[in-house]
């Protein structure tokens, strides 16, 4: 039986990078899809505590917010360093990430038509930022020798990034590698090959 849950809707959103995750760990979970319209009722919004989903079971133990969910699976599962100081520069480089997810979410959702063209040019200016991490660390991953939550979390906002801008990281090798070393292994591969997967939208909004 599955003992994660995770409830949300029918988008891959702020959920992309912990069903990576839950699969490349090879942990099965149970997904419960709201509707816009079943949403608007407002009764389980009543029982969210920040009033949003997604929302995330572990047995009796009920999460929200996104990166919360990753840092537990990261700590259950091995993904979260092999000390206090790569615990902490897994969270620096989470951070970081959630940062550039943040800039990403807010032109999709609010300057598609008009903001679009910007973000792409700038982009290369925020990615270099990971570039030169991944260069300089040679086992391939952010921290340390082994993957950690924070990893999935870059390489789901990668693959965001390669639909908006395909071309995104031709001049980063490092970040090209690194999305290719996820891609390939087994579990993440499967998982992205899924129909469960392809099925869901990026974004709410149809846009990408
Ligand atoms: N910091 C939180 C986290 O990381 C942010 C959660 C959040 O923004 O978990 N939740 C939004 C939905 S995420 C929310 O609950 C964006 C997906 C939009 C898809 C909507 C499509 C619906 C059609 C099926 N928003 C609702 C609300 O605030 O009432």
């Amino acid at each position: 039986v599955a003992p994660y849950t995770i409830t949300y809707f029918a988008v891959r959103g702020r959920c992309g990078a912990t069903r990576i995750m839950l699969a490349d760990q090879g942990q099965e979970w149970k997904e419960i899809v709201v509707s816009f319209e079943d949403w608007m009722k407002g009764d389980l919004k009543k029982t969210c505590v920040f009033g949003q989903l997604p929302k995330f079971e572990d047995g009796g133990l009920t999460l929200f917010q996104s990166n919360t969910f990753l840092r537990h699976l990261g700590r259950k599962h091995g993904a979260y360093g092999k000390n206090d100081c790569e615990a902490a520069q897994i969270d620096m480089f989470n951070d970081g990430v959630e940062d550039l997810r943040t800039k990403y979410l807010k032109m999709i959702y609010q300057e598609y038509e008009t903001g679009k063209d910007a973000y792409i040019k700038d982009l290369p200016n925020h990615l270099c930022k990971f570039e030169a991490v991944l260069a300089k660390n040679k086992s391939g991953f952010l921290v340390g020798d082994s993957i950690s939550f924070a990893d999935y979390s870059l390489f789901e906002v990668l693959l965001n990034h390669l639909v908006l801008s395909p071309t995104c990281l031709d001049s980063l090798p490092a970040l090209k590698s690194f999305v290719d070393t996820l891609s390939a292994r087994p579990k993440i591969k499967a998982f992205l090959d899924s129909e469960d997967y392809k099925k869901l939208p990026i974004n709410g909004n149809g846009k990408q």
